[in-house]
């Protein structure tokens, strides 16, 4: 069993669930076995997104898959996961996690989301679902949160065959409008979204001449992301009465801050694990903590949505 401390005012109720503050553990990193998910919790994650699930087994992108320009991370993994039925044993020991587990899942058809809907209900390690339908740069997948129609008829075949758990959709920001796409996967059911996923992306090896990742393209990710994501949530929550998970180069609690004040409930973590380690959960909590009372708040409520006050 996982004992942890609740922090106070950094509680948020989303969906309800309890989150023991806003950090959440973004999908793709150190989200694909239970120690790993287990580690992030004791580090004082708020909560944990898995790695994207399929129904069956993919091995993903040969190597390079990773480049670290510095200011961003591009990553071409190419879905490497190994399905769902494999992925429920560790799902098993995830069972007495003290913060909420979202599993990320994929489809490349209907039919197979028809089909992990009903096996995922049954999960109790399960709190929420993150339908990812955005992935820049696996065939498949990126064309689905581009249109607005697909992006509802995925999300209600989920919502049809999922009982009992929230829906939340994973949105791209290779997008001309995304707020039309948050609006379409509103309407068919999703409870709330998650803005962003990585930006679609490229980087040249200047020796050979070639694309350097074996995927060619790739998704960018870190603190180059920043504006874009908080943009995207900014636009979502204008239009949209609807929960949104920040995403996108989040790494300390400043960068928190402005999520919650563009209209975000909660931020995920990705990049910045990768850049400064675990610690980023503990070490943003104390500042955004310090934060909060300095500046008087009680609560990230008060601070929710400043930025669209006119
Ligand atoms: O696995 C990946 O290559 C990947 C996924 Br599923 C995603 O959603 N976003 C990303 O940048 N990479």
């Amino acid at each position: 069993m996982i004992n942890r401390k609740y922090n106070g005012f950094l509680d948020v109720e989303i969906l309800n669930l309890k989150f023991p503050n806003p950090l959440i553990l973004a999908a793709g990193i150190l989200g694909l076995t239970a120690p790993l998910l287990k580690r992030v919790v004791y580090s004082g994650a708020g909560g944990v997104v898995t790695k994207s699930i399929g129904l069956k087994s993919r091995e993903g992108y040969p190597n390079p898959t990773i480049v670290d320009l510095g200011y961003g991370l591009v990553n071409s993994m190419g879905l490497p996961n190994p399905g769902l039925k494999m992925f429920i044993e560790e799902l098993e020991e995830l069972k007495g996690l003290k913060v909420p587990l979202i599993l990320s899942i994929y489809a490349f058809s209907e039919e197979e989301l028809m089909t992990m809907g009903k096996i995922i209900s049954k999960l109790k390690a399960v709190s929420a679902v993150e339908l990812n339908v955005s992935c820049p740069h696996v065939g498949g997948i990126s064309e689905i949160g581009k249109s607005p129609e697909l992006v509802k008829s995925y999300v209600k075949t989920l919502k049809d065959n999922l009982s009992n758990k929230p829906i939340i959709v994973k949105l791209t920001p290779n997008v001309s409008d995304i707020t039309s796409i948050a609006m379409a996967a509103v309407n068919g059911g999703a409870d709330a979204l998650t803005a962003i996923n990585t930006v679609k992306s490229m980087v040249i090896d200047i020796e050979t001449g070639k694309p350097l990742l074996a995927g060619v393209f790739g998704g960018l990710s870190g603190p180059a992301i920043k504006p874009i994501a908080l943009r995207c949530v900014y636009e979502i929550t204008e239009t949209l009465d609807v929960p949104v998970f920040g995403c996108g180069g989040v790494e300390t609690a400043r960068d928190v801050i402005e999520f919650i004040m563009a209209g975000a409930v909660a931020v995920q973590i990705g990049s910045a694990i990768a850049r400064r380690g675990l610690r980023v959960f503990r070490e943003i909590s104390i500042e955004l903590k310090r934060f909060l009372e300095l500046k008087g708040f009680k609560s990230l409520e008060e601070v929710r949505g400043l930025a669209h006050r006119r």
